[in-house]
């Protein structure tokens, strides 16, 4: 699997033009690509970069990866970064490393952005994944309760949990979130409930990335596949 990983990045890695600024996504997957860039970057390629996690800004640093903000560079080339789930329409589920808001800003701000995954995570259709909300911490369970209200009207059910982290206390994202994590099982009208959890006061962001993905390049055994 691993390999796999490897290999959509190395594939992704292609399209990296000199002077190209570069959104740097987080996970696995991205992590191998950010070391793609790490060594284009040693072989002379000019690039500026914008982490979407304070672990790819780091894993970025000790690559000596030029890294700038959002703030300093709105507009990006290209973003790179991985899925929890793809559908043959390239629609995503993300956020299961908690930095689905950061990393839907920046895939937002660039011109393009090509998701590296392995076959393993495709789907006929998106909510095997549990879908990550993202929250404030307050009043969350009351945002809880208008999240299941609306799900039951959508006849979306599944168990929503508050995410929890390694330390055993709520797992808090770069932004200083919460997140719920919602078995859906299989998401009938992703862009219906896209729109429904944005209408929820307390919901941030969630992790249906909806238009943003031009292509999915899918590793497998069968070799590299890009879809889109
Ligand atoms: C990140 O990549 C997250 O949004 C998503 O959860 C994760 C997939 O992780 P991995 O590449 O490790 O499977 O963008």
């Amino acid at each position: 699997m691993d390999n796999a990983k490897r290999m959509a990045a190395e594939r992704a890695a292609e399209f990296v033009r000199d002077g190209m600024r570069l959104g740097l996504g987080t996970g696995s997957t991205a992590a191998h690509f950010v070391d793609c860039v790490g060594e284009r970057v040693a072989a002379g390629t000019k690039l500026i970069c914008v982490p979407t996690s304070e672990a790819t800004r780091k894993q970025a640093e000790k690559l000596g990866i030029p890294l700038s903000t959002l703030d300093e560079t709105p507009e990006l080339d290209l973003t790179v970064d991985g899925a929890d789930e793809f559908d043959q329409e390239l629609r995503l589920i993300k956020g299961g490393g908690g930095a689905l808001l950061r990393e839907k800003i920046v895939a937002n701000a660039s011109e393009r952005m090509i998701v590296i995954t392995d076959a393993s995570k495709s789907v006929a259709r998106l909510g095997r994944f549990p879908l990550p909300v993202e929250i404030v911490p307050f009043g969350a369970e009351a945002t809880r309760r208008a999240i299941t209200r609306m799900l039951v009207d959508m006849d979306q059910t599944g168990a929503i949990r508050l995410r929890m982290g390694a330390d055993g206390l709520v797992f808090v994202t770069d932004g200083g979130h919460y997140i719920f994590d919602c078995a859906l099982g299989s998401i009938a009208d992703p862009d219906g409930l896209a729109r429904a959890l944005h209408e929820i006061p307390g919901v941030v962001e969630h992790g249906l990335f909806l238009g943003l993905a031009d292509a999915v390049i899918v590793a497998g055994d069968a070799g590299i596949k890009i879809i889109g």
